[in-house]
């Protein structure tokens, strides 16, 4: 039985987790029923990296994301019927409906930028470390990316900039492609970089780096913990390499739901993890991991699993009426929000 101080920890990352997964499995139904157009990124499979790792920071922290971010979002607080709007590109979006999947930001909570441009988020995060160095007040940002964005010059030039200034940034790098097909084999693109071992690059630099199992959600928290607390004393920048194998629905091009609707009975042995997604099921899913491990604590627990299962889900059912009951923006509204817009004449 997990017992202590850590179990309502546990039991809090898990009701995020499950969030995002529940959030996640009802994007998916709404691309396949039509109600959004265009590619998508599922956070499904490392909701143990995100969600453990934005809660150890505080309010006062900030943020800097990629095209997979929905769960980062979602970890940090974000309302998901706000989200799922905004994925529909509906008014009442965390964004007015402009911003869409790949760019869900919520700057209340601190998020500075949510870009698809790979590699992007990298140097945001380090504007974003400057500026809480110039702010003394033991702030820091953290910065969440893909294993490609090595791939990309400015993550170089930045790194480099973090750590001669010893900027307060917690490089968090989700390293997802172990079993990824890649696109040269027909599949989403994956990391194709001549490094095998990514945290030499960060280690070159003399950056603290360290290498954690992105599936386990202590883990990863404990490892972050350590590193923004090396930030807050000004012995930053930290980088993390998150490990998690790819969740299968993620390896085409499109999304698909290829491990169906998470059936958290896996957890407490009401269902049997079988067929060809079985080790999946029963070592990767971080979701069950965690759920598992709190359903040993016996009988009490596993009603508290089935109790949360049900909440989440009406919770997300209840964003998906409002996302859909939305309105699209105004056709007026059209040029709101641009920088310039050209004189009448
Ligand atoms: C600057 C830039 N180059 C290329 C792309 C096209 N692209 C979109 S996602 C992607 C792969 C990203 O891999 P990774 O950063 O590891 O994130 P993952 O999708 O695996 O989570 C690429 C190359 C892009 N969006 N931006
Ligand atoms: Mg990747």
């Amino acid at each position: 039985m997990p017992k202590g101080p850590g179990e309502k920890r546990q039991w809090q990352f898990l009701e995020r987790m499950l969030l995002i997964r529940r959030f996640e499995e009802t994007v998916v139904k709404m691309a396949t029923d039509g109600h959004f157009r265009g590619h998508y990124h599922l956070y499904i499979g490392q909701e143990g990296t995100g969600v453990p790792a934005i809660a150890a920071l505080k309010r006062k922290d900030f943020l800097a994301t990629t095209h997979r971010n929905h769960g980062h979002i979602l970890a940090r607080g974000a309302d998901p019927g706000a989200g799922l709007a905004e994925i529909l590109g509906r008014a009442t979006g965390l964004n007015g409906g402009r911003g869409g999947t790949i760019h869900l930001c919520e700057p209340k909570l601190g998020f500075l930028s949510t870009s698809g441009v790979v590699g992007g988020c990298i140097s945001l995060a380090v504007g974003g470390g400057y500026a809480c160095a110039q702010r003394r007040d033991g702030s820091v940002t953290m910065a969440l990316f893909g294993d490609g964005a090595l791939e990309e010059g400015v993550s170089y030039e930045a790194l480099n900039i973090a750590a001669l200034w010893h900027l307060p940034v917690i490089f968090m790098c989700e390293n997802n492609s172990a079993g990824a097909m890649g696109m040269a084999k027909g599949g989403y693109p994956s990391l194709v970089h001549a490094s095998k071992n990514l945290l030499l690059i960060p280690k070159s630099m003399g950056i603290k780096s360290v290498r954690v199992d992105g599936v386990d959600a202590a883990a990863v928290h404990a490892a972050t913990t350590r590193a923004i607390s090396l930030c807050r004393s000004g012995r930053g920048p930290v980088f993390i390499e998150a490990m998690t194998p790819r969740w299968a629905g993620s390896d085409p091009l499109w999304p698909e739901l290829a491990t169906g609707i998470t059936d958290l009975r896996m957890a407490t042995g009401g269902a049997v993890p079988t067929g060809k997604h079985q080790a999946w099921f029963e070592h990767y899913d971080p979701v069950l991991r965690l759920a598992r491990e709190l359903a040993n604590g016996g009988e009490e627990s596993v009603h508290r699993l089935s109790a949360l299962d049900e909440a989440t889900r009406k919770r997300i059912a209840d964003a998906a009426d409002f996302a859909l009951a939305s309105p699209l923006p105004a056709p007026e509204t059209a040029l709101n929000h641009v920088f310039v817009q050209e004189a009448s004449a």
